[in-house]
């Protein structure tokens, strides 16, 4: 039996030898290790030999066993080191010295002003959120102080969808949900609603210079007790200076938004042509209509589970696409939903 042992040893290392990938590599497992393997069989024949015999042949079959699954897992092991060394001569070659081409993208202007707006306003204590593109005639529209038939709607030519919603035409259409989100914060802590949420908007406009169907702005809202006309002009005023890095000319004139009481429309001298002569991008009028804003109306904040007479806060619609527009010079607002590689790559982002 020990001969019969050890020529099964040597017949397993030829083989061994010669599985030269891993099926035949397991085959040969199963051959001598399976449940019906050569050395299993083996100790099937131990029925007939004394005790003392059983023990020792016992031993030495398990010995064998071990030695062959330590022998197959080996072989497995330098299989796979052989494969990955074929795979690596079969590599182009190619050459680390040579100078690696740089192409990278930019991101888009609008996204550079608005991450850059989000900055400004998240040092003041600024929420930003989030809102749906898809949203209800009720926060568009019903839910700002604009029923059904009130003339404002026509301000606006929205796209209507075939469930009766609506793409967003202003992101005034958030206005609610954020007051009703953070009002009840404001009534327990004493703390100031203060959020920003850019987003886009849609309206069915003939487009020029300076009007697009798709165009982002970034809404903002701050309520508090005591908030006024100042602390509106207050903010305003540190976005566009820290926007711009410099001096702009600002113009703040009565501007009608059903939902803010006052209304102001707030406009920047044109940055295209310097606001003297008027060019395109002004509509040939030296100033551009940039952010409208006002104190909200008692029915918005109302209407938003917060009480007028305890609370005052601001709004405004910061026009984002005109802003990035003045803010690298672009003179058409097409150019800006145009796609084109050539217009955007000028735009690196350094941030
Ligand atoms: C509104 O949309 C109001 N919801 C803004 C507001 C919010 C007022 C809160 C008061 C309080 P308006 O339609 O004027 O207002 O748009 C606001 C700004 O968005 C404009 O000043 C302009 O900068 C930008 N804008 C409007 N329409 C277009 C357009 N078609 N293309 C590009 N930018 C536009």
């Amino acid at each position: 039996m020990k001969e019969k042992l050890e020529q099964l040893k040597a017949q397993l290392a030829q083989e061994l030898d010669s599985a030269a990938d891993a099926l035949s590599l397991d085959n040969l497992r199963v051959r001598y290790l399976g449940k019906k393997g050569q050395i299993t069989e083996l100790l099937k024949g131990m029925k007939e030999m004394s005790a003392e015999e059983r023990k020792s042949f016992g031993a030495a079959v398990n010995e064998l066993k071990q030695h062959a699954a330590e022998s197959i897992a080996k072989r497995s092991q330098e299989l796979k080191e052989l494969e990955i060394k074929k795979e690596i001569e079969l590599m182009p070659e190619f050459d680390l010295t040579i100078p690696v081409k740089e192409e990278r993208g930019s991101y888009h202007p609008i996204t550079l002003v608005q991450r850059e707006c989000e900055r400004i306003f998240t040092t003041m204590g600024f929420n930003v959120e989030d809102y749906p593109e898809v949203v209800t005639d009720y926060e568009c529209f019903e839910a700002v102080n604009v029923p059904k038939d009130h003339p404002a709607r026509d301000m606006q030519d929205t796209y209507y969808l075939e469930n009766g919603e609506l793409l967003k035409s202003q992101t005034s259409a958030a206005q609610n949900a954020i007051l009703r989100k953070y009002g009840p914060r404001l009534m327990e802590k004493g703390m100031p609603i203060r959020a920003i949420f850019p987003g886009r908007c849609f309206r069915n406009e003939a487009t020029d210079a300076t009007h697009e169907n798709t165009f982002f702005q970034m809404e903002g809202v701050m309520v508090d007790k005591n908030i006024s006309i100042s602390n509106l002009i207050y903010f305003m005023k540190t976005m566009l200076s820290e926007v711009f890095q410099k001096d702009i000319k600002v113009r703040l004139r009565p501007g009608f938004f059903p939902f803010v009481e006052p209304g102001f429309e707030l406009d920047i001298s044109c940055l295209i042509c310097g606001g003297d002569t008027g060019c395109p991008s002004c509509n040939h009028s030296g100033w551009l209509e940039l952010c409208p804003c006002g104190m909200i109306h008692p029915e918005v904040l109302r209407e938003g589970g917060i009480d007028p007479e305890e609370y005052t806060g601001f709004a405004f619609g910061l026009g984002l696409t005109r802003l990035a527009m003045m803010k690298y010079g672009i003179k058409d607002i097409r150019d800006l939903n145009s796609g084109s590689l050539k217009v955007m790559s000028q735009f690196t982002d350094d941030k």
